[in-house]
């Protein structure tokens, strides 16, 4: 959902990379450097923590139930989600610390797998908001992606299996 989506950079960040580049559908290679091709800021740029914040703007309203987010492993950060009924930022996703299992720029949920979403409560909303949370002082991001939910893949599969015996039963009448 957030494909593509209007990227704005509120505050002062160091790197010099698009914001366009967090909604590319684009993964850096594991463990790379946390400034490296990355949407980066400090606390020497960026004095008062988690001042800074970055903001996608979706091609709509969509329900959402999920996120991959790829950021420096040893921070945590915050995705939240525009309330428009309370007119007020909320808590999507708290993106967990991920120093214990990657080095340099982290997949999250599962730094091995960029396929694997990270379930959420659905929300709705049009629009997203990333922010630092804690960590060492030295933030990035590269890659924000937000999902709906979408039909279980057994649910249709059961289905397809469905439809091919009866399709069986049928050649078997015919045949008599
Ligand atoms: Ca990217
Ligand atoms: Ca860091």
């Amino acid at each position: 959902m957030a494909l593509g989506s209007t990227v704005t950079l509120d505050g002062n960040f160091g790197s010099s990379v698009s914001g366009s580049t967090l909604v590319d559908g684009v993964f850096l290679p594991a463990s790379t450097e946390w400034e490296t091709g990355t949407v980066w800021w400090d606390t020497n740029i960026d004095p008062i923590n988690n001042r800074n914040s970055i903001t996608l703007k979706l091609k709509g309203q969509y329900v959402i139930s999920g996120f991959i987010v790829q950021a420096d492993d040893n921070d945590s950060y915050r995705v939240e989600y525009w309330d428009a009924n309370a007119s007020t930022w909320k808590t999507a996703w708290d993106v967990p610390n991920y120093d214990a299992l990657g080095w340099g720029m982290t997949i999250r949920p599962n730094p091995n797998d960029n396929s694997e979403i990270q379930s959420i409560s659905p929300i709705t909303t049009s629009e997203l908001r990333f922010t630092a949370v804690n960590g060492d002082g030295y933030y990035s991001v590269s890659e924000i992606q937000a999902f709906s939910a979408v039909p279980e893949p057994s649910t249709w599969i059961t289905g397809v299996g469905i439809c091919v015996g009866m399709l069986g039963t049928l050649l078997r009448r015919a045949r008599k």
